[in-house]
């Protein structure tokens, strides 16, 4: 008689990759991988479409340093939309739509709009587009603050003897002509004296600095955003792809839902947005997977319940342990070639090489990031020690009301209702330890992958997923992995305790 209960779940902890015959030096594998069909990345990690995990500042840092972020939708559309904004504006190796400035706008104006977008001058246009002058803070520098609402950006900007280019400058050029004049912004103009573009040092310097970010043809950080699928959701997927986004993320607690389906391919059927990547999610196994493929996404995001801050497992007694839930949801991405991503569940680096090993092509983190400097949210003291809240995007306090009446509960297919006694929260509210820069955070996790591909023997990800095996664990064997019988007097940065 078949039993119902035949299949076992395990989790990343009931796990341990074997030991390999090895002549890898871990400083120098490969973590290339595939994000989407089409797009590839240096370190396979996203961070989590989570109000607490990511938006630009977060997403501009994942991908300078070779992974991507995905902007959370806990946001007006246009909020959402300007975040991309400002993630595709922060480097470009040409800026072929820059901002801009009027001449007779106010110092006030252009020093908001400097702050919005972290820059330090624009150019100056006037209204049919021809370049006019250029205001950096050199020409701010002497000016009294006080006088910034009565002067115009004509009275200050530099307007004589403008070092400017051709539209079509080769990059070596445009580096010769900003070293010769010493400035830091080369606007470019086309035939007719119009603004066609802009070069500054800074993405000189910043493609130097950070040689693995992720990057669109045109030299601009990629960035993702997460989208719904009911009420305004096509509104914010228009408005989002409008502004540049790479990839949108149909975020869902349940991707085999009809409605999310649907939502995808009618994205996928509209080519407005053939320049842009559809992943799908969160299923947790083969068909569900298969379903979000056969929809049309460009790859499959696998965790139901996984995630540090999920209650789904114990609210609605549903979810599969996250090593099966990759390692089956991936069978079907592997049938298709569509890429996998293992979200939620991840504690340590070491749980990365096994969702890896396991079959997924990237991984997506929430609490591990939550606690870097870029993650939005305040610092908070607590005992001499410095948090950052982190918090699920079904608790209830990232599910209240903001700037209209109701709780938005659509990731969890609640209707909406005005009260929190009506909310059915499938997350909590927390703090995790803050960490400091991400770059410091992603060297500690990407390194830790570089460690598990040296003991497997994994020169690249696709080795490591073909070379890697698994040898099942018990309890005993996890207490005696993690540090025992000794009072801890020092965290490491990649490890805090169990
Ligand atoms: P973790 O990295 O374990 O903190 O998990 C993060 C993931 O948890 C997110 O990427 C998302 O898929 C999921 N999540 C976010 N909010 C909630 C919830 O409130 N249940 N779950």
């Amino acid at each position: 008689l078949a039993t119902p209960f035949q299949q076992l779940g395990l989790a990343y902890d009931d796990v341990l990759l074997l030991p390999n015959e090895t002549d890898v030096i871990p400083s120098e594998v490969d973590t290339s991988t595939r994000l989407t069909r089409e797009i590839t990345m240096k370190s396979p990690v996203l961070s989590s479409a989570m109000d607490t995990v990511t938006e630009a500042q977060m997403a501009i840092a994942m991908a300078r340093n070779g992974g991507i972020g995905v902007i959370h939708r806990n946001l007006s559309i246009e909020d959402q939309a300007n975040q991309v904004d400002i993630v595709k504006r922060s480097e470009s190796g040409m800026i072929s739509d820059p901002l801009t400035v009027q001449p007779d706008a106010t110092l006030t104006d252009l020093d908001k709009l400097c702050a919005a977008y972290h820059v330090s001058g624009l150019p100056v246009v006037d209204k049919d587009d021809h370049l006019v002058g250029i205001i950096t803070n050199r020409d701010m520098r002497f000016v009294n603050p006080d006088d910034y609402d009565s002067l115009r950006v004509s009275d200050v900007m530099t307007k004589e003897n403008l070092i400017t280019g051709p539209a079509d400058i080769s990059k070596e050029d445009a580096h010769r002509l900003l070293a010769q004049h010493k400035v830091e912004k080369l606007p470019l103009i086309d035939g007719n004296g119009k603004l066609a573009g802009l070069i500054t040092v800074k993405d000189f310097v910043k493609t130097e600095q950070y040689p693995d970010a992720t990057k669109d043809e045109q030299g601009r950080l990629r960035v993702a955003a997460g989208i719904g699928f009911l009420g305004d959701a096509w509104q914010r997927a228009t408005a989002l792809m409008e502004a540049g986004v790479d990839v949108l993320v149909v975020d869902t607690a349940n991707g085999e839902a009809r409605l999310a389906l649907d939502m995808i391919r009618r994205i996928k059927a509209d080519h407005a947005f053939d320049g842009v990547q559809i992943i799908g999610g969160n299923i947790a196994t083969y068909n569900g997977a298969k379903a979000m493929i056969e929809a049309g996404v460009d790859a499959v995001k696998v965790g139901v319940g996984p995630g540090s801050i999920c209650t789904t497992r114990v609210v609605a007694g549903v979810g599969v342990p996250q090593l099966t839930a990759v390692y089956e949801a991936s069978r079907a991405c592997k049938e298709f070639d569509v890429p996998c991503i293992a979200d939620g569940g991840i504690h340590y680096s070491g749980d990365i090489g096994k969702a890896l090993v396991a079959g997924a092509d990237s991984v997506m983190l929430g609490g591990l990031l939550a606690g870097c400097e870029e993650a939005p949210g305040e610092k908070v003291l607590l005992h001499g020690k410095q948090y950052k809240i982190y918090r699920g995007m079904g608790s209830l306090g990232a599910m209240a009301p903001r700037g209209k009446k109701s709780y938005s509960k659509d990731r969890y297919f609640q209707a909406d209702v005005t009260t929190a006694d009506k909310v059915v929260p499938e997350g909590v509210e927390g703090q995790v330890p803050y960490r400091g820069p991400l770059n410091y955070v992603l060297y500690e996790l990407v390194g830790g992958l570089h460690q598990t591909m040296f003991y497997v023997g994994a020169h690249n990800i696709p080795e490591l997923q073909t070379k890697g095996k698994f040898i099942r664990i018990t309890d005993a064997a996890l207490r005696e992995s993690h540090p025992h019988d000794i009072v801890m007097t020092k965290e490491a940065p990649n490890y805090t305790g169990f």
